[in-house]
């Protein structure tokens, strides 16, 4: 496959950058902070952008889509950008009717209920996704070389991390046919008809597998898998019902083919999920580098439920971006002290940026960190 001079393959550029370094489990000096939804709603510039365009249209424009992508990252100072992208992107590439509504989220014209609705969509060739996914390697190529200028600016490698959802987060809204609260269809379909459940999400993680494996393939250094609705589940039922399809996602984006000349060892891949505190143990027999947590489970909990050396990234709530100044400085700093209890902590938020956020709350928590150590 086609490898851009950018790549973090070919060039190594980035394997110095904070983010990777922490990624691989080694601590660097300052940590490094990025937040899930950086690109988005809380930035007066991406309202501007997206006035002409709709989300999904905007996701596959690649000009648009780096030039979202890029936002936070000149604002901010973060360490990392993330690929402006939705999880819903590869299911719309091999040509499933979705949409994103305003407010609500990815909304499917059909919703896959039954063994016959879910042999329409297995019939698909995963192999599609690559095939049609020309508008993707391009954004990916657009921003490693904007990053590049940016890191040149900075003095410093920033790195992309590129992302795809889990199959048990997909299948929810595909069998719900858009949000919910509980996912009580997708998760009936698990135990009314376990037989066409397996088909599906085997089918998701080969699709949604080659969705991350395309932008890492194209100069991505890092990617996220988001299995955001997996708490929903009892563990036994993550166990049996979730895990073997993201094992099988994870396998996928690591066959990265890395060119002769490639002196990093690979490309790190981390975890995230809502609710995940009563699945740790088994998210970390996952083989990512990073689990990411959401507020409601301490690092130090976290680290003693997965007993694995893996760098953990989080998991500030939310919800102090509305809190005083010194609330959410004085809950930061406490998050940096039991980040030191991994092998590495990349500071994130426990769940997305959401739209209301004052955004220069998000610049002032980039500096402190970058400040505190
Ligand atoms: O009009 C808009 O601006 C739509 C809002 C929006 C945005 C900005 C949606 C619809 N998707 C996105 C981009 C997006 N989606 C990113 C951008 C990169 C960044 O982080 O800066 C990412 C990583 C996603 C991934 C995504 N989409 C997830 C996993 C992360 C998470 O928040 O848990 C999920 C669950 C989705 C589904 C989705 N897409 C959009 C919405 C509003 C939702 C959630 C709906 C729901 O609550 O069920």
């Amino acid at each position: 496959m086609h490898l851009s001079a950018h790549h973090p393959l070919v060039a190594d550029r980035t394997q110095d950058s904070r983010l990777v370094q922490a990624y691989l489990g080694r601590r660097p000096s300052v940590p490094p902070v990025w937040f899930m939804r950086q690109a988005g709603r809380s930035l007066p510039e991406y309202r501007a952008l997206r006035e002409t365009s709709s989300m999904l249209d905007a996701c596959l424009q690649p000009e648009l889509a780096a030039e979202i992508t890029m936002q936070p990252v000149r604002r901010h100072g973060v360490d990392a950008a993330i690929f402006f992208s939705d999880i819903v992107i590869p299911l719309l590439v091999v040509g499933l009717d979705v949409k994103i509504v305003a407010g609500r989220g990815p909304v499917f014209a059909s919703p896959v209920r039954t063994a016959v609705d879910i042999a329409r969509v297995t019939d698909i060739d995963p192999d599609t996704v690559i095939s049609r996914g020309g508008p993707i390697v391009e954004a990916v190529e657009q921003i490693t070389a904007l990053l590049a200028q940016e890191s040149e600016r900075r003095g410093e490698p920033l790195p992309l991390i590129g992302f795809a959802g889990a199959p048990f987060t997909l299948a929810a809204y595909l069998v719900e046919g858009g949000p919910s609260k509980d996912h009580l269809a997708a998760r009936g379909l698990i135990f009314r008809d376990p037989a066409a459940w397996e088909a599906l999400t085997g089918w998701l993680a080969e699709v949604t597998g080659r969705f991350l494996r395309l932008q890492l393939q194209a100069g991505a250094s890092a990617g996220q898998l988001f299995d955001s609705w997996a708490g929903s589940l009892a563990p036994e039922v993550y166990r049996t019902a979730a895990l073997p399809a993201s094992r099988r996602a994870v396998e996928i984006a690591r066959e990265v083919t890395p060119p002769r000349e490639a002196t990093i060892e690979r490309i790190p891949l981390a975890h995230f999920g809502v609710g995940t505190g009563e699945l740790l143990a088994d998210i970390a027999t996952l083989g990512v580098d990073v689990v990411g947590l959401d507020h409601r489970v301490s690092i130090v909990d976290a680290l003693m439920r997965m007993n694995a050396p893996v760098a953990v990234q989080g998991n500030l709530d939310p919800a102090l971006l509305f809190a005083p100044e010194p609330v959410w400085q004085e809950a930061l700093d406490r998050l940096l002290r039991q980040g030191r209890a991994a092998s590495a902590h990349i500071v994130n938020l426990g769940h997305g940026v959401p739209p209301e956020t004052d955004p220069d709350v998000l610049t002032a928590i980039v500096r402190r960190v970058h400040e505190a150590s």
